[in-house]
């Protein structure tokens, strides 16, 4: 089997190819190559970002295996062919990664580690209120792999928890909303929420000042799923105004952030370039060589992508 890797960074590239290899060593007529290598026609690839030629240079693919978590860089491609069909990662040590993310951003906020640094700044000594945990629930928007890590993560640490996700989830201790209660209720509860859901048709600017305004006034937003499912304008006018008293943002609708945009210096956000969960090529390599075995032995692999729900 021949399999084509294409990603924006060329480090990477020989990275998935080299732990590819290794990992499918053994297997018959196997070979690992940059979809660009002349004259090299694969059946399956590993893809993030493919550019505008790709899927004319590889014409020949049977199955198409997302370097990263989101597929909507794939799903949007405009010579994405129809029946190709698309394999995510699942976890492929991600989880661990998101949960950090969060929890870190969560207990700064709850724990009010901002105001401390800046009173260790102004050589201030003073203890601050405390709130009790049973007052700070915790809303996770999407509950697949990587958002029930962290629901189950928030709620380990003391924190009361719902989550929302189309169709109905049980998670133990985590309240369950679903499309039925409507997304405002859901968050009217949610003094912290955390998006993890995907860019999708139905989530695309779902968090726009209608939304905000149901969240209880002074909340905070945690977004490591994609900017596009936030309005920024909104955001921002929710920030100036009070609605939400912080966000920490991971994600952006324009990566990287141009650099005149107003949540570089905005006093209440915290921002990283897109970090939340990096990819760790051997992990998903290995993850990526078992669903190939399965393919090739004519087994069908988890996580199986549906264009039409979009993840
Ligand atoms: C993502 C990723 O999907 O970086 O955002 O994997």
């Amino acid at each position: 089997m021949k399999i084509a890797i294409t990603h924006p960074v060329a480090s990477t590239v020989a990275r998935w190819c080299d732990a590819l290899s290794a990992t499918l060593e053994g297997v018959q007529g196997v070979e690992v190559r940059p979809y660009d290598t002349p004259g090299f026609v694969a059946q399956a690839a590993v893809a993030w970002k493919p550019p505008a030629d790709f899927f004319a240079r590889q014409p020949a693919l049977e199955a198409l295996f997302c370097a990263g978590a989101g597929v909507d860089q794939l799903l949007t491609h405009p010579a994405l062919p129809a029946r190709l069909p698309i394999y995510r990662l699942e976890d492929a040590g991600m989880a661990a990664q998101m949960v950090a993310y969060c929890t870190h951003e969560l207990v700064r906020v709850h724990y009010r580690y901002d105001a401390y640094e800046r009173q260790q700044r102004a050589r201030h000594w003073e203890e601050l209120p405390l709130s009790p945990l049973a007052q700070c629930e915790v809303g996770v928007f999407g509950l697949g792999v990587l958002g029930t890590a962290v629901a189950k993560a928030v709620r380990d640490l003391g924190f009361p928890v719902r989550g929302y996700a189309r169709t109905p989830r049980a998670i133990e201790g985590v309240r369950s909303f679903d499309d039925r209660d409507g997304l405002g209720e859901f968050l009217a509860g949610c003094r912290v929420l955390i998006l993890m859901a995907p860019l999708t048709e139905a989530t695309r600017g779902l968090f726009d000042a209608r939304h905000f305004a149901r969240l209880p006034k002074g909340a905070w937003l945690i977004n490591v799923a994609r900017g596009g499912l936030v309005v920024e304008d909104d955001l921002l006018a929710a920030l100036d105004s009070g609605q939400l008293a912080g966000a920490s943002l991971d994600v952006f609708t324009h990566e990287p952030l141009p650099a005149e945009h107003r949540f570089w210096d905005h006093p209440k956000v915290r921002m990283t370039p897109h970090i939340s969960a990096i990819t760790v090529v051997e992990v998903s390599a290995a993850q990526v060589s078992v669903k190939l075995r399965e393919l090739v032995s004519g087994r069908t692999p988890s996580g199986r992508v549906d264009p039409q729900r979009g993840y």
